[in-house]
């Protein structure tokens, strides 16, 4: 069997010929940033494929959310899961927002819809739920709760690229939603991400927020940042978009063949995902549970010692982490559900690409501690 190292993803990459011609014609025209033709092109091309009517391109999802919030004027305490990429919560404390997390919910390990209301407080001012693996939230449920208490929803949607739920794209829900295209991600521009907008006059004020607050040349009337996405990246995307559903495609084989492979191993529970319609199989995630041979932290390490980078996402939770394990909110007992899944979960490998073979030897591994 091959030692090859395996690791949890590789992006997917378009053939090279593919893109130089994109780069000619930025050496051509000079324009490397600043709102160029390809990113015009990429807004419009993502709108189209995603099914959304506005997107505002960023150079990263982080500063995408951290805008979103600026966007919004969001302040005070904002109801968020632990079980996500510190990313999410780090956007609320650059905003001077307070997190509080509230328990996900066992089947989807997204935030737990019935465990939100009793976390509202008159400070309250919105829900940054979290479509953990790229399956949807509870989108109706939350709307429902944030009506009542006039909240705000901005969904952090990273994982979430080209996912439906029963009325079309997830990412039409909430007030906004932020995606990441990371070179880890689904759809990747190396460094990329964006926020998909409910109305023209929300993407123009994004738009100016992500450009240092410009109007114009000489006026500047808000304290915006620098969230612009290059040309690079952009074109990038553009070379990306025309290989997105085979990409897609070949992630759903090998999540559809680890199931078959994983089913009568005890003690591995496949998260069941949100069925074929509405996933993007970004993620593999299982959960190691009591009845296997070994924890979830010795079968990553015996994995690791055959070559196959597994990761623990998202071990630890946020909630762990030094900023945050002080607030009321992180106590473990409020967190019961999230804690137990961090402590057995592990995100086996999967991207386009990735072998028949490869995924043997993945479980092949997760076999052996069986036949000792
Ligand atoms: N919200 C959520 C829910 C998120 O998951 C994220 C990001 C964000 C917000 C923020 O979005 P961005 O600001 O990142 O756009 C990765 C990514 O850096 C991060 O984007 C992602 N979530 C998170 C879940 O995972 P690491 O530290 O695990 O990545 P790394 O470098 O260890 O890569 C994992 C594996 O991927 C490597 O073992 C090999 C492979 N890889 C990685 C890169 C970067 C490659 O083959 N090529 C590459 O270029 O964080």
């Amino acid at each position: 069997m091959s030692d090859k190292p395996i690791y949890v993803t590789q992006p997917f990459l378009p053939p090279l010929e593919e893109f130089t011609g994109y780069l000619e014609q930025i050496w051509k025209n000079k324009t490397l940033t600043n709102g160029g033709p390809f990113h015009q092109q990429l807004e419009k091309a993502l709108c189209d494929y995603l099914g959304v009517e506005h997107i505002a391109l960023f150079n990263n999802g982080t500063i995408a959310l951290i805008t979103a919030l600026q966007a919004l004027e969001i302040k005070g305490e904002v109801i968020t899961t632990p079980y996500s990429f510190v990313a999410t919560a780090h956007s609320l404390l650059w905003n001077g927002i307070e997190p509080i997390f509230v328990d996900v919910d066992p089947n989807t390990l997204n935030l737990d819809p019935l465990k939100i209301e009793a976390a509202i407080t008159p400070k309250t001012s919105a829900i940054m739920p979290v479509h953990c693996y790229g399956h949807p939230c509870d989108v109706d449920a939350i709307q429902e709760i944030a009506e009542r208490h006039n909240l705000k929803v901005i969904y952090d949607a990273a994982h979430a690229f080209g996912v439906q739920c029963d009325c079309g794209s997830v990412l039409k829900h909430g007030d906004l939603s932020v995606l990441s295209f990371h070179a880890t991600k689904v759809f990747n521009t190396f460094e990329g991400g964006a926020i998909v907008c409910p109305d023209a006059e929300t993407k123009h004020y994004i738009d100016q927020l992500k450009n240092f607050g410009f109007v114009d040349e000489v006026t500047v009337d808000i304290a915006g940042i620098n969230g612009k996405m290059s040309e690079i990246n952009a074109a990038f995307g553009l070379v990306q978009l025309k290989h997105i559903d085979a990409a897609l495609e070949e992630r759903k084989k090998v999540d559809l063949q680890y199931r078959s492979l994983l089913k009568d191993i005890k003690g591995i529970r496949c998260l069941e995902g949100s069925g074929e319609k509405f996933s993007n199989y970004s993620y593999f995630p299982i959960l190691v549970e009591e009845e296997y041979p070994i924890t979830r932290d010795e079968l990553y390490k015996k994995l690791k010692d055959n070559g196959i980078f597994a990761r623990r996402y998202f071990y630890p939770l946020i909630s762990e982490f030094p900023m945050y394990k002080d607030l009321h909110s992180s106590v473990p007992s409020n967190l019961l559900v999230a804690s137990d899944a961090a402590k057995k979960v592990l995100c086996l490998p999967i991207y386009p690409g990735l072998m028949s073979e490869d995924q043997e030897r993945v479980v092949a591994v997760l076999r052996s501690p069986f036949s000792r």
